[in-house]
């Protein structure tokens, strides 16, 4: 990506003119970090003295990343209980399976709650997954109530023992309010028997800025704990991941990177921020 490793050559080659700068500016936007974001940064990057000038951005956007914890909750006395929401399309069955491979792989009793209910076809994707990994889903039917089916894969994780539970929501938005109110009810009635301990907002990196407003709208209304970025590996242009922890202040978690059960990774700040910047 490396969108400013062009104007500090400049600046280390005598200085950098009005229109490098404005360079910058549509290569930081394009990248989608956002007009307001990008305005600010190249307020703070003209500011900078020219020695040192990339430790100190390096330094500055880094202080834009969250700081709340970036690793995933794992309770070691209990299950810990993940629920995963975001809109339709984002990734979101994907990821629950994604992560159960991942947990599941690492020796953790996994259970998994099918609560998107709306379409026959969504329990039987979530179903083959865990087929395929080897992890118990506790589905109920078609167009039945997603809180119950949450209600029984608690019960069902906590007689197991379970090292994880982890809950797959649907994500129609028909109206704001009607699916904030069902994502309410699926987590009240978890915490009927067991502490929620992660809700993990998917959002598709492909989508811009546009992904940016779904991160706002959902952690308005839901304790979102952390995001889980997809389609990295598609034409999305990375700086999202920063734009989306300046504005809401949640951790990416995880970037989802293809199709396939073992296409996520943690994301590291450390090496983002490095390949934005050289
Ligand atoms: N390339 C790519 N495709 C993904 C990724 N995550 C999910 N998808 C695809 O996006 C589509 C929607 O995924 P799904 O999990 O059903 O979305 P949901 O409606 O949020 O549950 C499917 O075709 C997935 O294979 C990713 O990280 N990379
Ligand atoms: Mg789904």
């Amino acid at each position: 990506m490396a969108l400013f490793s062009k104007i500090f050559s400049k600046l280390r080659s005598g200085g950098a003119s009005a229109a490098d700068w404005d360079e910058l500016e549509r290569a930081l936007i394009e990248a989608d970090l956002g007009a307001t974001f990008t305005a600010a940064i190249i307020k703070e990057a003209k500011s900078l003295p020219r020695e040192g000038a990339e430790e100190q951005l390096i330094h500055i956007l880094k202080n834009r990343l969250s700081s709340a914890p970036r690793l995933l909750a794992h309770e070691e006395s209990r299950t810990t209980t993940i629920i995963v929401v975001g809109v339709n399309g984002t990734g979101k069955t994907t990821s629950v399976a994604k992560l159960m491979a991942k947990l599941h792989s690492e020796k953790n009793l996994v259970v998994v709650g099918a609560a998107d209910t709306f379409r026959a076809a969504a329990i039987e994707q979530i179903q083959t997954w865990g087929s395929r990994i080897g992890v118990e889903v506790i589905a109920g039917r078609a167009e039945g109530d997603p809180a119950a089916v949450a209600f029984d894969s608690a019960k069902q994780a906590l007689a197991l023992g379970a090292n994880f539970l982890i809950i797959d929501t649907a994500g129609r938005l028909h109206t704001k309010s009607g699916l904030m109110d069902e994502l309410g009810k699926i987590r009240r009635v978890i915490e009927k028997s067991t502490p929620v301990d992660e809700v993990l907002l998917v959002v598709d990196a492909t989508t811009g800025q546009n992904g940016i407003a779904q991160a706002k709208l959902f952690s308005e209304s839901v304790a979102v704990t952390g995001l889980i970025l997809t389609k990295m590996d598609g034409s999305a242009k990375g700086g999202i991941a920063l734009a989306i922890e300046a504005e809401t202040g949640i951790p990416v978690k995880f970037i989802g990177v293809g199709e396939s059960a073992a296409d996520i990774k943690e994301f590291e700040p450390e090496s983002y921020i490095h390949g934005l910047i050289s």
